[in-house]
């Protein structure tokens, strides 16, 4: 027989701990050989059925009838259910329970399943799929948010965040500017679509596999429809091939139509979209408009500010109302703003309801403000004053230890943002570039360059605080590996990678002795999503607090045997590394890892343990908006330089510097790989990404190849990113910060950069502006407008916006 297939090292001291270091991505491998399982590759089982849905060719209108006869003739066909044989509830909804499962007596957007199919083969399911005849009379849909306004079709209350005397401050400031600025949707365009597998347990039980960053939301929906108790169902997941906030609540329909088919078949049921059902049925990020107000000095400084926000939320309320607050809570982005007042109101529209994608509404709340920023800067040199953007950005930066409490009440502390802002400006040679850049700009007939920078302060925690906790279950084996489960879910982000390094540490192992189990609701009970960017703050802590309980078990159990030669039994002399558990006072009386395991479980010592962890902040009063939400900000900024071909509008970013402040980086490669996968994910929504619906509410972009997101190609080909060396967030698992949302909104800069270059040209042409600035959007800006002059806040941007137009 081998020995023991963990060796510790030589000797404890030369033990490297792996958290700091770039450890391989958990599933690197599986990822680029296709080892790697989602929902689509767990092998069929033998009585599988296929789950399909017939959707809404309609935006809005009532169903008169459903006619299932044709279908259900098709042999093959199994299953068919309506609104009308759900046997539990028939809505859900993460705040508000306004959506439902399937369509009832009306349709409210293209793409809403109306009725399941559950059949033996994908042929006669498609087949069933084109004979469901739904007569439906039309009505008008909502596809505007100005059509939305004007009927009052809101989703939640208005909420207003304030201080001082935004009006008085504005009305009494030397300069004034006001407009409306629009910045569109995006879609989530994760490799793997939406898919679940369900197969009934004993006793009606049910087990859903679901590609979800949910997986007790969806636990909890599933039962509530088949009227279980949530302990009849367990949800597993393993991993998503990406979910950027579309899964966070949106795994729950087909989880809930695979689990459906389970519960009355009593067979296995998976369904897994194909990418334009996944398209036109899944909500997207909320496309805003912004009337903003805006009071200022000679120097540009910020004096009164006011910001009307209108989302278009869709036809449920999904994670709008929430959505809408981090929007709130990011206007005044890293900038100091003494007298503000926001208001913010979700729309009613008939689209799919819009929902969680990364930054949550913080990049909305910041688009604005940097474009009033752009305006402002336009606006005082057109009078003469030999201001820039960054000047401008400059002066209005919260400050350290004085002008830093945000408008909702939260002092900022350790804000470093003003020693990253000027740090990457003389890094990057910003002044000079830019003098370069504008001189050029008046001379080249051809090409138009643009360049700006932009900080950026995004608040880490879950705005509502019951969300902010996290539970970790950890066994240890009698061979010295561990396994860890936690609520966190995988979704490429690397949050098992980096929770392995912190379980290895703990028990000063190699990373290779600590497995990541997949997320189960029968391991981890009542959990947030994975979302928020806060999965390795909340459950690495969770998982930390396990291994340190069982540590302490281990440490009493071995104390009194490293005691002797005068030293008595110390629990807190006992250390862990190298894989050996020794005497901190005299490291040559050790034990193995492995063999003290065996031991102590031969003495019925507690190997396994659950922990919890809550953070601990005060939290936010939404009706007041006012409170401390954030347990710390992550920090940064950013500076783009971008190539505009005047005669076609085609835009090429040709470089990135980014500073970043992600505190202590758990995994430095696995950081680095969010922050340039998200700046170019923001890159898509400020520049190329386009969501165009025809005037009856249907996505025309549903499939990528109408929907250009960018492409390797596309990712700056000088990106230059760097962590900022703070040291500070002490009181976070490791001292790291978060770093999944982040860098989408650093992206922001590449827009403002684009609003730059065609400022040199005509600051009327960059005023229209919108977001995103589409190659055509660009051509249009810079040819002037067709129709007559607008309010500043566009005049026509994708289909969508066109009809919005059309609509005012
Ligand atoms: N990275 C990858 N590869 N895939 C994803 O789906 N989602 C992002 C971000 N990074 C995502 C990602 C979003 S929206 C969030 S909130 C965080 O990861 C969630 O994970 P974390 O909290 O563990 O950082
Ligand atoms: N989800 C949520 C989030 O429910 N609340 C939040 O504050 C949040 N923030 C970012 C991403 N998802
Ligand atoms: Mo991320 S939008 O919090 O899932």
């Amino acid at each position: 027989m081998s020995g023991p297939r963990f060796q510790p090292v030589a000797d404890p001291k030369a033990h490297v701990p792996s958290v700091g270091r770039t450890i391989p991505h958990d599933s690197a491998v599986g990822h680029v050989t296709g080892a790697a399982a989602y929902i689509a590759d767990v092998p069929r089982r033998s009585d599988e059925l296929v789950v399909g849905f017939v959707p809404s060719p309609l935006a809005s209108g009532a169903i008169r009838s459903i006619d299932l006869a044709a279908a259900r003739s098709v042999p093959g066909v199994v299953d068919l259910v309506t609104a009308d044989d759900l046997p539990a509830a028939k809505v859900w909804g993460p705040i508000i329970q306004d959506e439902p499962i399937l369509a009832a007596s009306e349709v409210l957007y293209v793409g809403q399943p109306v009725v399941v199919i559950a059949a033996e083969t994908q042929a006669a399911l498609e087949e069933a799929r084109r004979l469901v005849t739904l007569d439906i009379v039309p009505a008008e849909p909502i596809l505007s948010i100005e059509r939305a306004i004007e009927l009052g079709r809101f989703i939640g209350t208005p909420r207003r965040i304030a201080r001082g005397d935004a009006s008085a401050a504005i009305a009494a400031a030397p300069h004034r500017l006001a407009g409306v600025f629009h910045s569109l949707g995006q879609e989530h365009l994760y490799l793997e679509a939406q898919a679940a597998l369900a197969y009934p347990g004993e006793c009606g039980q049910i087990v859903v596999h679901s590609s979800t960053q949910g997986p007790t939301e969806t636990q909890h929906v599933v039962a509530d429809v088949l009227g279980l108790g949530m302990h009849e169902v367990v949800c597993i997941c393993k991993r998503m091939g990406g979910g950027f906030g579309g899964k966070e609540t949106q795994g729950v329909l087909p989880a809930v139509m695979a689990a459906l088919v389970a519960h009355r078949t009593g067979r296995a049921a998976r369904i897994v979209y194909v990418r334009e059902d996944d398209m036109a049925s899944t909500g997207k990020r909320h496309a805003y408009r912004c009337a903003w107000e805006v009071g200022f000095d000679d120097a540009g400084r910020i004096l009164g500010y006011r910001v009307d926000f209108h989302s278009a939320g869709g036809a449920a309320a999904d994670l709008s109302t929430s959505i809408m607050e981090r929007s709130m809570l990011h206007v005044d982005n890293a900038y100091w703003l003494p007298h503000v007042e926001i208001h913010g109101r979700v729309c009613r529209t008939n689209i799919a309801p819009a929902t969680a994608f990364r930054g949550f509404g913080g990049p909305q709340g910041m688009a604005v403000t940097e474009n009033v920023i752009q305006e402002i800067t336009t606006h005082l040199r057109g009078l003469g004053k030999g201001v820039s953007a960054v000047d401008v950005q400059r002066l209005n930066l919260y400050g350290v230890g004085e002008r830093n409490v945000t408008p909702y009440g939260q002092t900022i502390r350790g804000n470093h943002v003003p020693e990253i802002v000027d740090t990457l400006r003389a890094t990057c040679d910003f002044d000079h570039r830019l003098a370069t850049i504008e001189a050029a700009n008046t001379r080249d007939s051809l090409v138009l360059r643009g360049l700006a920078l932009m900080p950026v302060k995004f608040g880490i925690s879950f705005t509502a605080k019951f969300l902010n906790q996290g539970n970790a279950l950890v066994n240890v084996y009698t061979d010295g590996t561990v396994q860890v489960s936690t609520g966190g879910t995988e979704m490429g982000q690397g949050l098992n990678t980096k929770i392995k390094q912190l379980v290895a540490d703990e028990f000063g192992l190699p990373p290779a002795q600590v497995v990541l189990m997949p997320t189960s609701t029968e391991k981890n009970c009542n959990t947030s999503p994975t979302a928020a960017s806060a999965g390795t703050d909340l459950n690495g802590a969770a998982a930390v607090q396990a291994c340190r309980e069982i540590k302490a078990r281990i440490a009493a159990w071995v104390a009194p045997r490293f005691a002797g030669d005068g030293l008595g039994p110390a629990a807190e002399h006992v250390g862990f590394a190298g894989g050996w558990v020794f005497d901190t006072r005299r490291p040559e009386t050790r034990i193995p890892f492995g063999e003290l395991c065996n031991g102590a479980r031969r003495e019925r010592v507690d190997l396994g343990a659950r922990a919890f962890y809550a953070t601990p902040i005060a939290g936010f009063d939404a009706e007041q908006g006012r409170g401390e939400p954030f347990f710390y900000y992550t920090q940064g900024a950013a500076a783009a330089e971008v190539r505009i071909d005047r005669f076609t509008g085609d835009l090429v970013v040709t470089r990135i510097d980014l500073l970043i402040d992600i505190g202590r980086s758990i995994n430095p490669g696995v950081d680095r790989g969010q922050v340039i996968g998200g700046f170019v994910q923001g890159m898509g929504w400020v520049t190329g990404e386009c969501l165009v619906y025809d005037e009856r509410g249907r996505l025309l972009s549903d499939s990528p190849t109408t929907y250009k997101i960018p492409a390797a190609s596309d990712v700056p080909a000088d990106f230059r990113c760097d962590f900022f060396p703070a040291d500070d967030n002490v009181e976070n698992v490791a001292r790291s910060k978060a770093v999944g949302e982040p860098p989408l909104m650093h992206a922001i800069c590449v827009w403002s950069a684009v609003k730059h270059a065609l400022g040199c040209v005509s600051p009327a042409a960059a005023r229209r502006l919108c977001l995103p600035a589409t190659n055509e959007e660009i051509l249009r800006a810079l040819r002037g407008p067709a129709g007559p002059a607008d309010d500043g806040g566009g005049w026509g941007h994708s289909a969508e916006m066109r009809s919005w137009d059309r609509a005012r």
